[in-house]
């Protein structure tokens, strides 16, 4: 049997394959390799063998080739700003990080097909600039958009804000090119909206979270720009109310309804607190907000007489008590900044625990209701940090640290049994326990519990065939065999 290639020779090799500027380790002169090892939460620190920051999918292939020749675990990362502990290496010292940042060049636009394939280390706001600067829209949109990758979108099958009318990241995706666990390249960059020849890997691959293969481009949809958009920012007195407005505006809208937010009253209280400049609207008033997007494929006029009827009727039957439309684009945007800025204002506030979820949206109102009832009983004072994507089901039912109780003492103290209690009503609620973030390393413990165990060992069978030495970020989606 041949002996494994030491450290320092697959160290040699990498920087070989990339260039000695792009592979980073602890040893290099004056080395930070802080930013590429720590999650964005600060729930984890690191410690990476190497970063390593191919520019093409080839060396993307030599990369894997190496590290599997010499047995070591590679840990794909985009911009790392996801929020499940997915993107950064454990603390062994012996795992890679594959930044795919260098790679970020816009293939192709196809205007006839309505496509745009782009490599995966693309910042997705730049993928959207790209978008427009052609004349369409690509949809997707979160609050992490200035430094996320579409690979990582993919990774991750991210949600945001136009889900109600777009969907997930998976379904914006037409094709994959993947580097798999044993370093060779698949390209499936076809584009094609139609292609029944057997097993759908792009979907696989998608919502994988880097354990099953390395995505290095991928083609995406474009739609066209609509002609005109408007925001609302309204004030509603329950969350059944919040359900009600919401069914009003897909019977009005239709397929205009591309944004349907709920923000709870401590949620935008921390905005309010944390940046007084953004001006929050109506919440003082009110348990909640919600922010309502119509885009119109007619002209500004048709879109807004739609909407104020929509938000008449609303404030007729009381499922809004009040209201503000966005007389420009400025305006608008900030409404959304606002919006975008609870998760941001939640961290400043401290170290917090985070349920992201989906319910039937029908049944959201008793979730809600009920849950908040137990939390308060199990932990009293606990601070109630709800918001998220009414539109999909899918809620943000974080939790802050009471008043004055430090964030770290706070978790150690209380998080698993908060955890235990949410996850359990979400599965009493027939929900999620991860709606669009994923299952990282933060829920891996969890997921036996609250998944199928059908379904689980599938998933198991399928990571073994594809990943048979466990290369591919160990210990993330699933825990380790
Ligand atoms: P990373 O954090 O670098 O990686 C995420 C996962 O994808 C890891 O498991 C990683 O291994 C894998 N991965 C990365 N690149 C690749 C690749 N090329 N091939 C294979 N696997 C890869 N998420 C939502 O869904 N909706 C939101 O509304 C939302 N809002 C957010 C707002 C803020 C302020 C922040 C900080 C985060 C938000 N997120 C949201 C979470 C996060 O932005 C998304 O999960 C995003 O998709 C991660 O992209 P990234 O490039 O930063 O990936
Ligand atoms: C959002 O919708 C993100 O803003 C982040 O998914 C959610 O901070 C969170 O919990
Ligand atoms: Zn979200």
């Amino acid at each position: 049997m041949n002996a494994l290639p030491s450290t320092a020779s697959l160290i040699a090799q990498l920087r070989q394959i990339c260039g000695d500027a792009h592979v980073l380790t602890h040893d290099d002169p004056g080395a930070d390799l802080s930013p590429w090892e720590q999650d964005w939460r600060k729930r984890v620190k690191g410690r990476a063998l190497a970063v390593v920051r191919p520019g093409n999918t080839p060396e993307v292939a030599a990369v894997v080739k190496a590290c599997a020749a010499a047995n070591t675990p590679i840990v794909p990362q985009g911009g790392n700003t996801g929020l499940v502990v997915g993107g950064v290496p454990d603390d062994s010292g012996q795992q890679i990080v594959l930044s795919m940042t260098r790679m970020n060049t816009v293939r192709a636009i196809d205007p006839a097909n309505l496509t745009i394939t782009v490599e995966a280390g693309c910042v997705l706001q730049n993928l959207q600039a790209a978008a427009e600067g052609a004349g369409f829209l690509f949809p997707l949109s979160l609050g992490a958009e200035g430094s996320c990758t579409i690979g990582g979108n993919l990774g991750t099958n991210a949600g945001g804000t136009q889900v109600v009318r777009y969907g997930n990241t998976r379904e914006l995706c037409l094709g994959l090119e993947v580097v798999n666990a044993q370093g060779e390249v698949w390209n499936g960059l076809s584009g094609l909206r139609k292609d029944n020849t057997g097993y759908d890997l792009r979907n696989l691959m998608i919502g994988s979270e880097g354990t099953l293969g390395i995505i290095t481009a991928a083609t995406m949809k474009l739609y066209p720009l609509p002609a005109a958009q408007l925001t609302a920012w309204a004030a509603v007195p329950s969350m059944e109310a919040a359900v009600q407005l919401l069914g009003l505006a897909h019977q009005r809208l239709g397929p205009g309804l591309t944004g349907f937010e709920v923000m709870g009253q401590f949620a935008l209280g921390l905005v309010d607190k944390h940046y007084p400049q953004l001006r929050v609207p109506l919440w003082k008033d009110t348990p909640w907000c919600v922010l309502l997007e119509n885009s119109d494929s007619e002209n500004e006029q048709h879109a807004r007489s739609q909407f104020e009827a929509l938000l008449e009727t609303a404030l007729e039957v009381g499922c809004v008590t009040d209201a503000v439309v966005a007389e420009n684009l400025t305006q608008a945007r900030g409404l959304w900044h606002i919006r975008e800025s609870i998760t941001l204002a939640q961290a400043t506030e401290g170290l917090n625990i985070k349920h992201d979820i989906s319910i039937p949206v029908s049944r959201i109102p008793a979730f809600v209701a009920e849950t908040d009832a137990l939390l308060a009983r199990e932990v009293p004072g606990v601070r109630m940090v709800d918001f998220g994507h009414l539109g999909d089901g899918n809620l943000h039912y974080n939790v802050q640290a009471p008043e004055g109780v430090d964030g770290k003492v706070f978790l150690r103290d209380n998080e698993e049994r908060v955890n235990t209690l949410v996850f359990d009503q979400v599965a009493k609620f027939d929900g999620s326990i991860s709606a669009e973030h994923g299952v990282g390393e933060l829920k891996v413990g969890k997921l036996p519990l609250y998944k199928d165990p059908t379904a689980l060992a599938m998933m198991r069978a399928v990571k073994q065939a594809l990943d048979p030495q466990n290369l591919l970020n160990p210990g993330r989606v699933l825990s380790r065999p």
